[in-house]
């Protein structure tokens, strides 16, 4: 008998995902169907979303071979069966204050910082980079999390140490600098480009630091179709182009107008859904038919 929701804690609740207290030790992390988009939460949920990014987690912290956060199979008993297969076990951990992101394109907030001043997080970057330019080698961009409804702040890797001292610093520039570089090698074979990723870290009682949170999923990554790049414009989202074409294109919907984006229509829905399935399988090489939590 797996447990109900209800009998766990909730202890963070965030946009898309949210945390429970299992027990002492370890936390319930659940993804939603939720998406954003233009700094909105829909209305519409995309049907398995949440499950799409639980498993190309759950592939990833695999294929990564870095230690993690999990600490159960996806069909723990643990989870209740209302999030199974959007739902993992993890230890719980004194988080690391720190966004760790990897860039090896320029874009986002990546762009805006270099165009105002040649570097990003005080990276110095050659001059004559534009839009989607490659970033070789990828440069650590660490962001430190800014308070509820604003974005993260890009910081230097000096004020990281100075936060959380210089040794722990270092091994989070490397640690994401090597995971970035594996999962974009993983995704550049299947002909996708991972842009961008971050990273969270946490320690354990006895001082291990895990990777934690979700890895390389499309909502902590930027994900682009290998076969569409072409710097010097904005590329378009692996996952969510269909929407973001829609809103502002077809909806009528103003991307800076106060009000909340209207709800999908049902072909968009079903069009988005599939590219998320689209890209775990691509990048895993396996079926998502075969993730638990699944009709039948
Ligand atoms: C934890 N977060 C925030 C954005 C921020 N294994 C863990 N142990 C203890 N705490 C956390 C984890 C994890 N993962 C992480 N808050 C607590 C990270 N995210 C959550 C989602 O939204």
């Amino acid at each position: 008998m797996r447990p109900e929701l209800s009998e766990y804690t909730p202890i963070y609740s965030g946009k898309v995902r949210e945390l429970y207290e299992v027990d002492p030790q370890h936390l319930l992390l659940v993804a939603s169907d939720r998406i954003s988009a233009y700094d909105h939460i829909l209305d519409t949920p995309i049907p398995d979303k949440g499950r799409v990014l639980t498993a190309m987690s759950v592939y990833f912290f695999d294929a990564l071979g870095v230690p993690n956060h999990l600490a159960g199979p996806v069909d723990d008993p643990r989870i209740p069966e209302a999030v199974l297969g959007r739902a993992l076990i993890t230890r719980r951990l004194d988080m690391v204050p720190v966004e760790c992101v990897a860039r090896g394109y320029l874009t986002g907030s990546g762009l805006k910082e270099y165009n105002a001043g040649g570097e990003v997080c005080g990276v110095p970057l050659p001059a004559g980079l534009v839009e989607g330019s490659r970033i070789d080698p990828p440069i650590f961009t660490p962001a430190t999390k800014a308070a509820v409804g604003d974005h993260d702040e890009n910081v230097s890797f000096e004020r990281v140490a100075a936060d959380v001292g210089e040794e722990l610093a270092e091994r989070l520039r490397t640690l994401t600098l090597d995971v970035y570089a594996r999962g974009a090698e993983i995704a550049r074979d299947r002909g996708i480009i991972l842009a961008d990723t971050k990273f969270e870290f946490g320690t354990l009682p006895d001082g291990t630091l895990l990777l934690a949170d979700e890895v390389l999923t499309p909502d902590s990554s930027r994900y682009w179709d290998g076969a569409l790049y072409e710097p010097g414009r904005t590329q378009p989202s692996f996952d969510k182009q269909i929407v973001r074409d829609w809103l502002t294109k077809e909806s009528g919907w103003s991307t800076d107008s106060d009000v909340p984006p209207p709800a999908l229509p049902d072909e968009v829905v079903q069009r988005t859904r599939s590219r998320y399935i689209e890209a775990y399988e691509r990048i895993s090489g396996l079926s998502f038919a075969d993730w638990p939590g699944g009709a039948a």
